[in-house]
């Protein structure tokens, strides 16, 4: 007999588990959840309109890989909310399905000789690409949300090219077992030993061999396949209720009792929504907010005015219901924001006839990843942009971007800049 004390022996690896079915039902809900991960994160990605470099653009020379940016639409004015809302919940739902499915073929990851053939040597490389990968997304993309950018101004590049090197190795491996996948499920049955559902069974005469995955001494099984799954499935089903509600505001919001967020408790009352950084941390002295210190600069192509907050209230002010969603994956209901469209400002400057150009925003605030961000011509000319004076009736709260911000539909968070100090109409 040979030794079983090491990983590299099968006989090492003794649940009744393990086999081709377990691992092939697990593989194909990875395949539709990862593929829907991977869309998701690109079309989040071409909301920040990453093209208005250098500004948006968080990943220098992604070249051929922004092949398909466009200008991100202003409708509907919950696009970003239910797509980041969607990527989010969809990766943290699949992460006990992932820790699964790598807990299924461990034994292959020992398995000796390293390599039988150069095709095989190929294969295990490939795998390697893709267990990192998978490991390298998923743990960038939590501590992302849990943790308030850890990664300062870096979290977009590595998870952006991540993505590409864990998506391609992804399909080459979809590519290879699907096909044996489907079949798996069709003809083999699910409980241990794992023969074909009859002898005579032509669809499954063509398997001879006995798998790699299944243990050749198994120990007695504790829970049934089925069973297993079950548990697979009521951990992601657990996950998803402790960390959806950070999409709602009210009671709703309580139960994300697992989504701990950097930010301070929302409270309550018309300014009572969520608060990705305070004033204080972005180091907003009051002493340049009040009446006599704040102007907004404008500036456009007949030059630059400057504007105090009581004679932006002169202007005609309008009111937007609309969310603010951010890329961790919380978001808001629709608050009510009231004050000046940014095409009105657009005009102030000159641009009124030829329609409003893209606009560069900067806030108050010195230093931090978010101090400025660019809107695109499409977005300045939504009549619901606004350069925000007033939410759900009172005025901004210092730690909601007094004395004016940016709101923007469907745009994500980070481009509602808070602090507003200078606004720079014109093609960028
Ligand atoms: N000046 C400035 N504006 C900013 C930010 C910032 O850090 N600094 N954070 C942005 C991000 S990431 C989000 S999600 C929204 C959050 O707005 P809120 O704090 O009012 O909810 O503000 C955006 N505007
Ligand atoms: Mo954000």
């Amino acid at each position: 007999m040979r030794d079983h004390k090491l990983p590299t022996s099968p006989g090492f690896w003794r649940s009744p588990l393990r086999g081709p079915w377990f691992t092939s039902v697990l593989g194909l809900v990875l395949l539709l959840g990862i593929t829907a991960l991977f869309v998701t994160g690109l079309v989040s990605y071409a909301a920040y309109n990453p093209d208005l470099a250098p500004v948006n653009d968080k990943t220098p020379d992604k070249g051929l890989l922004g092949f398909y940016l466009f200008s991100w639409p202003t409708d509907p004015v919950w696009l970003y909310r239910l797509n980041q809302g969607v990527h989010v919940a969809l990766g943290l739902v699949l992460v006990p399905v992932l820790l699964a499915k790598l807990w299924s073929v461990i034994p292959k990851l020992f398995a000796l000789p390293p390599a039988r053939s150069i095709a095989h040597a190929l294969e295990r490389i490939s795998l390697l690409l893709l267990v990192g990968g998978a490991l390298f997304e998923f743990t960038t993309g939590i501590l992302n949300i849990q943790l308030d950018y850890i990664f300062p101004g870096s979290f977009y590049p590595l998870h952006f090219y991540g993505a590409w090197v864990f998506f391609a190795a992804f399909v080459a491996h979809a590519v290879l077992k699907t096909p044996a996948a489907l079949r798996n499920i069709r003809t083999l049955r699910e409980e241990p030993g794992e023969k074909p559902h009859e002898e005579t069974d032509e669809r499954a005469k063509p398997r001879e061999e006995p798998d790699e995955l299944v243990s050749p001494n198994p120990v007695e099984p504790t829970v049934s396949r089925r069973g297993a799954l079950g548990l697979v499935g009521g951990a992601s089903l657990l996950l998803f209720f402790t960390t959806a509600g950070r999409n709602f505001d009210g009671p709703l919001r309580e139960t994300a009792v697992l989504a701990p967020h950097g930010g301070p408790e929302p409270g309550t009352g018309p300014n009572g929504f969520q608060i990705n950084k305070t004033a204080a941390v972005a180091g907003i002295r009051t002493a340049e907010t009040t009446e006599e210190a704040w102007r907004l600069v404008v500036t456009g192509r007949t030059g630059t005015v400057r504007l105090s907050r009581a004679e932006l209230l002169q202007l005609p002010l309008h009111s937007a219901a609309l969310p603010i969603a951010c890329v961790e994956g919380w978001s808001t209901s629709d608050q009510w924001w009231r004050g000046v469209r940014l095409r009105d400002l657009a005009a102030l400057v000159g641009h009124d006839e030829e329609g409003a150009p893209d606009v560069l925003v900067e806030s108050l605030q010195r230093h931090g990843a978010f101090r400025r961000a660019a809107l695109r011509a499409n977005q300045v000319r939504d009549p619901r942009s606004l350069l925000a004076l007033y939410v759900n009736g009172e005025t901004l709260t210092p730690d909601h971007g007094y004395p004016a911000r940016i709101i923007v539909p469907a745009a994500p968070g980070v481009l509602n800049t808070k602090w507003v100090a200078g606004m720079t109409f014109g093609d960028l």
